[in-house]
């Protein structure tokens, strides 16, 4: 196969702008007010949060990077002869992916790696330095793309098997509901015999997790606070950032960590390209993230309401996360 690097855009991304207009003016409009996780990561939040993996007290991706480490053999062998096809979902820096990237090629496996991101920058980055490191032995074809997009810009056409990466427990950030919806249209996407890999963090120590989700550094905070930015930014928002305040407990009754910020004064603040102002009591919380912690039982009824077959799942050395082989049956 030829070296080659394409990124494309695929539909969906063209009517950005004014999604997330309308995706701010509903969230603030609620009671509580709520912004979607997902627009954390512009090139400044995937910045922030690429500094985020690398703070102590964020564990999840040592873990995940430590499973990758000790099982990419493993995990290669089973999804062997396949792929020809690595899909990555929401990719960030790739660094853990490398990891099974040198694995597979090492088998004498030619393939294509596909990272879809939301992020241009990220893909853009990830793809260029993918085809430098593995410049003449990986075909590399970025997708800016939310993940069904991007998937189905693919094409059902190609006879290739797929293996999709979905790390970091990004799925966290959905509720159970959405999750499941999530799983059930990512096999409607595959084909029969494709396999994914789901990155889970698990239930721990509660104090661990408040401490992954409130570092002393204070970058969480940052990248609660660059939603607000971003709204500045792109919409002509007033937020002043020095009047909110991060707050992050853990949801015991949904089991996971939420972030918050606070607003710690009564406040009105204009976003001029919505043409109106929003009203913030002092005290006052707008939610901008639930990131949900799994145990074995959730994993599996997970893959099983989706229609997937558990192949294995893989831990750290601790215990405290999980990667989780599903095929498509
Ligand atoms: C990228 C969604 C997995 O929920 O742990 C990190 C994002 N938020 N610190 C997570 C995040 C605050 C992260 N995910």
């Amino acid at each position: 196969m030829p070296s080659a690097l394409q990124v494309l855009n695929a539909s969906g991304t063209r009517h950005a702008a004014g999604a997330f207009a309308r995706d701010v003016i509903r969230g603030l409009s609620r009671n509580p007010k709520s912004l979607p996780s997902k627009y954390f990561y512009d090139a400044e939040g995937s910045r922030l949060f690429q500094r985020i993996t690398e703070l102590d007290e964020y564990y999840l991706t040592r873990c995940e990077a430590e499973i990758l480490e000790t099982h990419a053999a493993e995990i290669v062998a089973a999804v062997l002869p396949g792929p020809l096809r690595l899909v990555e979902l929401g990719a960030g820096d790739g660094q853990k992916t490398e990891i099974l990237v040198r694995r597979l090629l090492d088998t004498g496996l030619r393939f294509e790696y596909v990272p879809i991101d939301i992020c241009r920058q990220s893909v853009f980055d990830l793809a260029a330095s993918f085809h430098c490191r593995f410049d003449g032995s990986l075909r590399v074809r970025g997708i800016v793309a939310e993940y069904f997009h991007g998937l189905a810009s693919l094409g059902r056409a190609s006879r290739r098997p797929s293996f999709v990466l979905y790390l970091g427990s990004s799925v966290g950030n959905f509720s159970h509901a959405e999750a499941r919806q999530f799983f059930r249209r990512l096999r409607e996407s595959l084909r029969p015999g494709d396999f994914v890999l789901v990155g889970f963090d698990l239930k721990k120590d509660l104090e661990i997790l408040r401490r992954a989700y409130n570092d002393a550094e204070g970058v969480t905070r940052l990248f609660n606070l660059n939603l607000l930015e971003r709204i500045n930014r792109e919409l002509s928002g007033e937020f002043d950032r020095g009047r909110f305040a991060h707050y992050g407990p853990y949801n015991l009754r949904e089991a996971c960590m939420e972030s918050w910020l606070v607003s710690l004064e009564n406040q009105e603040v204009p976003i001029h390209a919505l043409g109106r102002s929003f009203s913030f009591r002092a005290w006052e919380g707008i939610h901008v993230e639930c990131s949900h912690k799994y145990d074995l039982s959730q994993i599996e009824s997970f893959a099983s309401a989706a229609g997937f077959r558990v192949q294995k799942h893989f831990f750290d050395r601790r215990r405290w996360f999980a990667d989780s082989l599903w095929q498509n049956v």
